[in-house]
């Protein structure tokens, strides 16, 4: 798919406020520092579109992005950064879980994870709760650009076997960096399917 444009409009705290739209929405979860805001403009191609920092906990808030005047992407605030601070934990948490279950518009989550890391019980117990909500949503793992193509097969077949402890059957799993575009087609050209099968 062809991104023509791709356009900040609004930024919430509360789903009810989200854009009044019936159009799809794709939104981007995962924890803090994972690549959520890269990933979507690495997807978009625009740099300053959402909003990046090396530092975790830098999207607090929901941000909708118009794309092609057609449909949604969403940023949403990481979870599981423990420098926030209890009471702001718990704020982003229910801020992204009504989000998450009320806002109908939802058509699919991406769940992200870095692909340096171990399977982590933060990531696994959310897709876990996702499952048991019903929610819709795929895994992208994020910066790949930092790991050998072995070392990437390698913890990838070790998440899956993990994911296999839990789950019969694996949601699509997709692979990304924001830095090479690596995996950029696949992801649009899987959100285009969606949309076209809507
Ligand atoms: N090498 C590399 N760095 C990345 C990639 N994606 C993100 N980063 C870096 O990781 C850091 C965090 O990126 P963000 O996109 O702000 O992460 P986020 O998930 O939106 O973080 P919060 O908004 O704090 O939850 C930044 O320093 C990015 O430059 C990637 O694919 N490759
Ligand atoms: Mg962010």
């Amino acid at each position: 798919m062809e991104i023509k444009s791709a356009e900040f409009i609004i930024s919430n705290t509360d789903w009810r406020k989200c854009p009044d739209t019936q159009l799809a929405e794709f939104a981007f979860i995962g924890r803090s520092n994972v690549g959520k805001s890269s990933l979507i403009n690495m997807l978009t191609n625009r740099k300053g579109l959402a909003m990046t920092s090396s530092k975790p906990g830098k999207t607090l808030l929901i941000n909708h992005f118009i794309i092609n005047k057609e449909w949604f992407l969403v940023d949403l605030p990481g979870y599981g950064y423990a420098s926030t601070g209890k009471v702001m934990r718990e704020k982003l948490h229910k801020i992204i879980e009504n989000y998450i279950l009320f806002r109908p518009q939802l058509t699919n989550l991406f769940v992200l994870i870095d692909c340096r890391l171990e399977p982590q019980q933060i990531d696994t117990e959310f897709m876990e709760w996702l499952g048991v909500s019903d929610v819709p949503f795929s895994i992208v793992f994020t910066k790949t650009d930092k790991l050998s193509k072995s070392k990437l097969a390698e913890n990838l077949g070790i998440y899956r076997q993990k994911l296999f402890e839990t789950w019969e059957e694996l949601p699509p799993i997709l692979v990304t960096s924001a830095k090479t575009a690596s995996g950029k087609e696949e992801l649009l050209n899987y959100i285009e399917l969606i949309i076209k099968g809507l």
